[in-house]
């Protein structure tokens, strides 16, 4: 089935309206539910997840400061949409086969506010997992203005819970980028980019074995999932009427496993103004973006000049990346911008010269550097099973930071894919990532370089929270542990890894 493209026009997430809100708090209930919504025109409505009845879920925004209360409540049906795999860690037998928790990604929050993997709750909170700690979240929003997102987290089934649509946009703002002058309002518009497959009905299609199906198996969870859809904020290859001038876009890759380089047909310029945690300390032109499983970036493209003009945004990065197929004329298209809206007023909106200083963390102030494999092994069926650290999930934990400390990790990846390392509660800084032969690695145990270290890409040259680790390549991140002490997770957000079981937990101690 082929779907015209450039059918719809983009949907822009609402934004969540509190249900109370005074000086010192703000209270928010989101409701997870099952039903239906049009993806697009020529397709059967599709039953999806989504929260407040919306996929991709409403927008919330948050003041830098303000402290807000958030009750995400389980209203899901019993059975799940899409296959689940028993055999993955935290999906066994003796669970219940619905389960939800919500992880803020990007967000500095304590604890217990998490989104834990195992302090998930089923409908109502009937049933809850062992580290469940309280129904209402609470959100200190103590970072700078930035683009973070919220999605489920739950062990075992994150990938089904985020493919059938759990995630949502979560802005953080503050009175430094109000002085920015950006392009705001109806000018400024997230964009959540997603792949999906869909069956003759219209219902969303997950596989249920991996190409090698495993003999005994009913449902086996596969190495990574690609759609061969791309959908934009829950359409399927939109467009978008824009007036010629400049608009802001916060860029997000909510794919399972597809990492994207973005380019505008036009041979223009993207201009990047933040990564994944707050403004870069200058604007910077690229013509292209490549962003992995959660990665964001905030950028201003200007239409100005470009009246009647009809731009596409595509994509031409390989799945598995980095070395696996390219995409076609299918998966290789994104979205369409329009330039067919006249000119509303003066565009007075600016691409400032300066945005916010990024304070380095030193790389002396480092009171402990870990070294980190990310391993491929194969499971008991001859699965693909990727590990951290040669660990998998249930290990003790071993990474143990002290709160307020500044550690370096270093992260030897010996598989042949990319993948996103993301850390929960805190930013980092990319230090620089070099060669090295991980066949004599994995014989001898120790690390040979066999180039000079590369510093990180102009693109990723702010706070991150979200890092690709290469193929054959040592890639080094700094950060210091806190405000919080407490348990989070480190973890790779391609999807089906993170579930089996590039996850691990770490302890921030006093
Ligand atoms: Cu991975």
């Amino acid at each position: 089935m082929r779907l015209s493209k450039f059918a719809d026009e983009l949907p822009v997430p609402p934004v969540l309206q509190p249900r109370w809100k005074d000086p010192f708090h703000t209270y928010y209930e989101v409701n997870m539910t099952e039903f239906k919504q049009s993806l697009h025109r020529e397709l059967n409505d599709t039953t999806v997840w989504g929260f407040e009845g919306s996929y991709p879920g409403p927008t919330i925004e948050a003041t830098s400061g303000e402290r807000v209360f958030i009750q995400w409540i389980n209203r899901l049906p019993d059975k799940h949409l899409l296959p689940v795999d028993r055999t993955v860690h935290g999906a066994h037998g003796n669970v219940p086969e619905v389960r939800t928790v919500v992880h803020v990604h990007g967000a500095s929050v304590e604890w217990e506010s998490d989104g834990y993997p195992e302090a998930w709750f089923t409908r109502g909170f009937q049933q809850t997992g062992p580290f469940f700690r309280k129904p209402i979240y609470r959100y200190d929003n103590t970072d700078r203005a930035c683009t973070l997102w919220y999605h489920d987290h739950a062990l075992g089934i994150t990938r089904l819970n985020v493919y059938a649509g759990l995630a949502g946009f979560y802005l953080i703002r503050d009175h430094r980028e109000r002085r920015l002058n950006l392009p705001s309002g109806k000018y400024e518009i997230p964009l959540m980019i997603q792949d999906k497959t869909f069956k003759e009905d219209g219902s969303l299609y997950y596989p249920e074995q991996p190409e090698k199906p495993v003999p005994g198996l009913e449902t086996s969870i596969v190495p990574e999932f690609f759609g061969n859809t791309i959908l934009v904020n829950g359409k399927v290859w939109p467009y978008l009427k824009v007036e010629p001038r400049k608009y802001r876009f916060r860029l997000l890759n909510a794919s399972n496993a597809r990492f994207y380089r973005l380019k505008l047909d036009s041979g223009q310029l993207f201009y990047q103004i933040g990564t994944d945690g707050g403004f870069m300390p200058h604007p910077i032109g690229v013509r292209e973006i490549t962003l992995a499983p959660a990665e964001r970036a905030d950028v201003i493209i200007d239409f100005a000049n470009l009246a009647g003009k009809k731009i596409t945004m595509t994509n031409d990065a390989p799945a598995p990346f980095p070395a696996g197929d390219p995409p076609d004329e299918h998966t290789g298209t994104v979205m369409q911008f329009r330039v067919s809206l006249p000119l509303s007023g003066v565009d007075t909106s600016v691409i400032p010269a300066v945005l916010l200083p990024l304070p380095k963390i030193n790389e002396g102030s480092a009171v402990k550097i870990r070294y980190l494999t990310l391993n491929d092994r194969q499971d008991p069926y001859g699965r693909e099973w990727m590990l951290l650290d040669n660990k998998p999930w249930d290990a003790p934990v071993t990474e143990t930071p002290k709160l307020g400390s500044t550690e370096i990790w270093c992260l030897i990846n010996l598989t042949g894919d990319t993948h996103p390392i993301h850390l929960h509660l805190i930013d980092f800084q990319i230090l620089d990532r070099r060669d090295f032969d991980a066949e004599r690695f994995k014989k001898e145990g120790v690390i040979r370089y066999t180039g000079p270290p590369i510093p990180p890409e102009p693109q990723e040259r702010g706070w991150k929270d979200t890092v690709r680790a290469n193929p054959n390549q040592v890639t080094r991140i700094i950060m210091r542990f806190g405000p919080y002490t407490g348990l989070y997770v480190w973890h790779c957000h391609i999807l089906e890894h993170e579930d089996y079981e590039m996850m691990r937990p770490y302890l921030v101690i006093r």
